[in-house]
């Protein structure tokens, strides 16, 4: 199976990255994960990029707050599926870094999930994979079905709490 590559800005995104690291071990996806920035060690983020799919990944996940130019400067040096995370910062609660992380120019695309949303960017690198890849795929599926089943049985109970 192809590798996810994490990459975030810097290790104070570790919670977040956490949350996606959960998800692909849940998955049995293999994963690498780095602390590279686009402003403090371009050089590192471009050359890992630029380098990634010789190094067996299949798609690249990218975490990054503030000024988040992270996703956007691996998408430039890669034509692997890019999926960004904007990380939520001290001062305006996770906008700044989602509008940098979403609004890409035309051309270079990054698929970006919501402030702090490291499962779904997992889950969405694992549904890239899955196009590929059956057992996968079942087991996605699986994991939506018991995620439902979990809606129903709270459903089931919520008169009891009333
Ligand atoms: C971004 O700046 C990082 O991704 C992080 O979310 C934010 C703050 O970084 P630190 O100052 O905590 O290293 O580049």
């Amino acid at each position: 199976m192809k590798k996810v590559g994490i990459v975030m800005g810097s290790d104070s995104d570790l919670p977040v990255i956490a949350k996606a690291v959960d998800q692909l071990k849940a998955l049995d996806i293999p994963y690498e994960v780095h602390v590279y920035s686009a402003h403090r060690t371009p050089v590192q983020a471009r050359d890992f990029a630029l380098s990634a799919r010789e190094n067996g990944f299949g798609v690249l996940i990218a975490a990054a707050g503030m000024a988040a130019h992270l996703a956007g400067a691996i998408a430039a040096n890669t034509t692997l599926p890019v999926i960004g995370i904007p990380c939520k910062g001290a001062v305006l609660d996770g906008l700044d870094a989602l509008l940098s992380t979403v609004m890409m120019p035309s051309g270079i695309p990054v698929a970006a999930v919501a402030v702090d949303g490291g499962t779904n960017a997992a889950l969405l690198a694992a549904q890239i994979l899955a196009v590929e890849d059956a057992g996968l795929a079942k087991k996605l599926d699986e994991k939506r079905a018991a995620d439902a089943q979990k809606v129903l049985d709270k459903d089931a109970g919520i008169l009891e709490r009333l």
